[in-house]
């Protein structure tokens, strides 16, 4: 495919183009296999040509050092997909750390982490103000666009320019970097970087141990984001397949084998006592909860998702952050209907903050939102107050989601 095609063509050209080339059945294969549709409508370049692109950009970036900048609360699709990108940029002598500002919450990612040696780093929200970002050249963006990183105004500050973005989110704000990979129809950015793995960007092999933890978290990667394979697509299959020649099945075992602590349990019941069902959604508040634990939200999700008749879960509550006095809505969107698209009802429903930035998003069947306490935040010494201040952003939330869920039903007279 030559090189012409690395631009997303205009849909309207790719339509005609495969009107003329249906009488011409051996052309359609060449379009479709190596291209797929982003949900514009608008075709992707091929993998060959990506990575050729992938490639220059590293060459051009030789002896660098990088700062993989990942979400907060980082997951294994994350996780993996930055040590990969390391394993590839290593081989330019380009020096990568991978970083979060915030914590590793769920059970499976901490076990992940230590299990497989995973080089993450954390750097403490206290810690940021002193840390020199003059030392990096350049800032790397894997399974997010930026938005979901406390760390990424550190970066702009520093006037680090974003070299590369891979995601398979739905595009969020506009992005500038040198290069761009973002595929809303693939389920995972593991997939994405294995895809890269498996055309030759890195001699990724089983002799080699590191190489064999970081299939492991590849693997653990596109598990789960598409729920144990169960929404997985063909290019889930074809990376699984190429990384299961790789892994370690065992140590994969361990890293599932991880327990929920007690808290995540506590989270889980309470969303189980509040939780109302409306037209197949099952919405549940579950209050207050520590930063530490903010995992259990989409945890409670999950769980609530799988009760009959029910297709789609939203369970949120107040995130506490003593450390920074700083509240915050957390919620999360669990969903087994396939018409229902996460990221569109979210931010339909949810609408965007004063800055015009959406308050939620998401992928294929998942989806999550943040929307800052602001001046209501922070401890308050009575109980009622605590109290109040749940009760009406319950109120509010639901009312939100109610709305789009039975546009006929008022709860709220105003
Ligand atoms: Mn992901």
């Amino acid at each position: 495919m030559n090189s012409e095609l690395l631009l997303p063509v205009e849909p309207n050209l790719l339509e005609t183009q495969l009107v003329n080339d249906v009488a011409n059945f051996d052309l359609l294969p060449e379009i479709s296999l190596g291209s797929s549709l982003n949900g514009n409508g608008t075709s992707y370049p091929s993998v060959p040509c990506l990575l050729g692109k992938f490639q220059r950009l590293l060459e051009r970036h030789q002896d660098e050092r990088h700062v993989i900048v990942i979400q907060d609360f980082p997951d294994p699709d994350a996780l993996s997909s930055s040590w990969a990108y390391q394993l590839i940029a290593e081989q330019y002598g380009i020096q990568c750390d991978i970083v979060y500002a915030g914590t590793l919450s769920h059970q499976e990612n901490i076990a992940l982490v230590k299990l497989t040696g995973l080089p993450a780093k954390r750097w403490g929200v206290q810690t940021l103000k002193d840390r020199d970002l003059s030392v990096y050249q350049g800032c790397v963006l894997m399974d997010s666009q930026g938005n979901t990183s406390q760390l990424m105004p550190l970066a702009r500050q520093a006037n680090l320019p974003i070299l590369i973005v891979v995601d398979h989110h739905s595009k969020q704000e506009e992005i500038q970097a040198e290069f761009i990979d973002i595929r809303p129809n693939m389920r995972s950015t593991a997939t994405i970087l294995t895809q890269y793995l498996q055309a030759g960007i890195l001699d990724f092999n089983k002799a080699n141990p590191i190489h064999v933890k970081c299939a492991t978290a590849l693997m653990h990667g596109i598990r789960s984001d598409t729920i144990n394979l169960l929404q997985a697509q063909e290019a889930d299959f074809l990376a699984a397949s190429y990384l299961s020649k790789i892994y370690d099945p065992q140590l994969l075992n361990s890293v599932l084998q991880s327990a929920r602590s007690s808290r995540v349990m506590d989270v889980i019941e309470r969303s189980l006592k509040n939780r109302t069902v409306q037209n197949n959604f099952s919405m549940a508040g579950v209050g207050y909860l520590r930063y530490e634990d903010r995992d259990a939200i989409p945890q409670a999700a999950d769980f609530l998702v799988t009760e009959e008749n029910i297709h789609t879960a939203i369970v949120y509550g107040i995130v506490h952050d003593a450390s920074n006095e700083i509240e915050l809505v957390i919620g999360s969107l669990r969903t087994n209907k396939l018409t229902l698209d996460p990221d569109e009802f979210l931010k339909e429903t949810l609408g965007q903050d004063s800055q015009g930035r959406y308050y939620g998003g998401g992928r294929d069947m998942a989806g999550g939102f943040e929307i800052p306490v602001g001046f209501l935040g922070g401890f308050n010494h009575q109980t009622d107050y605590t109290k109040l201040k749940w009760e009406v952003f319950d109120a509010q939330i639901k009312q939100k989601f109610i709305r789009l869920i039975c546009p006929d039903h008022k709860l709220i007279h105003s």
